[in-house]
Order: C-alpha cells, then sequence, then structure tokens
C-alpha cells in the first residue's frame, strides 16, 4: 500500500518561485560578462565563458531564448553551417549532415534548443522577459546595464528600471546593435569604428559576411563588445541570411578574448 502524498500548497509553490528566483537576481547583480541578446552569439559566447568558470548572465527580451536561429530561413526549420564552424557543432553535440562540399545542414529547432540547454547546464544564467534599456555610465567605460521587464517596454509604462555592474558587456542583439545604439546616443566619445559611429548593416553577401562577422567581433568602446549580427551592423558589414557558421565562430571568439583578458 503507498501512503497518501502531502497534499499541494499554492502559497508553498509561490514561496518556492519567489525565493529561487530572488536568489538568482541577487546573485547575478555582479558578473564578469553581461550578455545582452538571447541568440546563438550570445549563447555560444555565454557557454564557454560559463564553461571556463566565469560569473556570466544573458538577457533576453522575448519570453522565448533562441533568437533568429529557431525559423532557419524563411521558416524552413533548416540552418547551414560551413566546414570552419563544424567544430562548435560537435563542440554542444548538435547533429548536421553533409548537403555539398563545404555546405551543411541542421535541424534548426535541434540546434539552437541544444545552444540553450548546453549553455545553462555550463553555468550560463539567463534572465528572459528583460529588456536592456540602457548601460551603467562612468566618463570612459560603460560598467553595467539597465534593465527593466519587457512587458514595461510593451506597455508603455513610467517605471524606472534597475542596474546591475559587470566588467565588460556583450551586445549580441543582432540586426539592431541596441547597446551599441546607446552607448551611441548617450555617451561622450567615439565608437571604434571608422566614423566613430554605427556603419549599418549592409546588403546581403554570405561569403563576405561570414568572413567579416569574425573580423568585427570585438571591442567597440571601452567595456562593450559586440558579437555575432550586431558586430556586422556595427563596424558596417553585409548580412549573410541563413548561414549560421559565422554566429557561432563569433561566439566562440568573443568568449576566447575575453577569457585572455579577464
Ligand atoms: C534584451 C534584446 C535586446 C535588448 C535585442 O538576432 P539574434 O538571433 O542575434 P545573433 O546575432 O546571435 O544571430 C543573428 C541571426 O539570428 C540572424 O538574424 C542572421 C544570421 N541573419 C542574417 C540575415 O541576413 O538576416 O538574437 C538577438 C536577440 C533576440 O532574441 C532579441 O530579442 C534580443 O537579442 N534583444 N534582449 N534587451 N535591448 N535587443
Amino acid at each position: 500500500m503507498e501512503g497518501k502524498s502531502m497534499e499541494l500548497n499554492e502559497v508553498v509553490i509561490t514561496r518556492a518561485i519567489i525565493d529561487r528566483y530572488y536568489e538568482k537576481l541577487i546573485n547575478n547583480l555582479e558578473t564578469d560578462v553581461a550578455i545582452v541578446g538571447g541568440g546563438p552569439s550570445g549563447l555560444v559566447a555565454g557557454y564557454y565563458l560559463a564553461k571556463a568558470g566565469k560569473k556570466v548572465v544573458l538577457y533576453e527580451r522575448k519570453l522565448s531564448i533562441g533568437g533568429g536561429m529557431w525559423g532557419g530561413g524563411m521558416m524552413f526549420n533548416e540552418i547551414v553551417v560551413q566546414k570552419d564552424a563544424l567544430h562548435v557543432l560537435d563542440e554542444f553535440g548538435i547533429r548536421y549532415v553533409e548537403y555539398r562540399e563545404n555546405y551543411y545542414t541542421s535541424d534548426s529547432v535541434e540546434a539552437i534548443s541544444t545552444l540553450i540547454s548546453k549553455a545553462v547546464k555550463a553555468g550560463l544564467t539567463i534572465f528572459n522577459c528583460i529588456s536592456v534599456e540602457d548601460v551603467v555610465m562612468r566618463p570612459d567605460r560603460v560598467t553595467g546595464l539597465v534593465l527593466n521587464w519587457s512587458p514595461v517596454e510593451m506597455a508603455g509604462l513610467h517605471i524606472d528600471p534597475l542596474a546591475v555592474g559587470s566588467k565588460v558587456v556583450i551586445d549580441a542583439t543582432g540586426h539592431a546593435t541596441e547597446v551599441v545604439a546607446v552607448v551611441q546616443k548617450k555617451v561622450p566619445g567615439k565608437l571604434r569604428t571608422e566614423t566613430g559611429k554605427i556603419e549599418g548593416e549592409k546588403s546581403m553577401w554570405a561569403d563576405n559576411a561570414e568572413q567579416l562577422t569574425l573580423k568585427n567581433t570585438r571591442e567597440v568602446f571601452p567595456g562593450l563588445y559586440v558579437a555575432g549580427m550586431s558586430a556586422n551592423a556595427t563596424f558596417g558589414g553585409p548580412r549573410m541570411g541563413p548561414i549560421f557558421g559565422g554566429m557561432l565562430l563569433s561566439g566562440e571568439k568573443v568568449a576566447k578574448e575575453l577569457l585572455e583578458k579577464l
């Protein structure tokens, strides 16, 4: 005979969620690296940094993490990855099939769900439904992020944000380059681009774009790095369409560079 299990209590369920979330929040007020944007480049960066023992947090505006990878190309949920980036898929255990020489395909749902899962298990803390609306600034350096709930942003409510500190920030916000845009607008000084401003993303040229994504993954302002599509939009590289090797390699590169510095 099985014994009667303890009756579940709604207030205890609520208390458990509040206690655990509060712990997570308070433990991440100061971090080594804060990543803005939960697309492939941000997740790969977060994975490698967390795996190496860094305290790293990622903020994503949307309810679901993953950015633009879920939909493959035009909702055909397959992605293309070139040979140079296969070692990242191997590191995560994401399966791929050769299509032609140097063109490999992966199921986009397997790819992005595995990036998310492995990054979290490696120690990356993810907060979803939070939008980064500003940076914390000292005269010559970005030193943190200003956060608000995405629903507050969506409803246009006049509610003051909260702030967190981080040694380094990575803008992995994709096409929009949201953190760099705020720095350009509000922080005195120039970006480390040719004109000192955001150069803007150019039209599609996959081969060139994939190479430039890597080159453009770097520090754009003291304390602020760009990765993924944001790197090309900031430094004026073209878009590449649904080939994702550059995004994966960009995340790997920014993590490597920061591990040498931090
Ligand atoms: C919190 C924010 C904020 C903010 C934005 O777009 P992503 O998938 O980014 P990448 O660079 O890792 O990958 C780009 C890729 O998906 C892509 O679009 C490609 C390859 N396009 C080629 C082409 O030709 O079009 O993810 C960015 C994430 C999103 O989930 C946003 O919701 C999030 O960042 N985000 N999160 N605060 N202020 N801004």
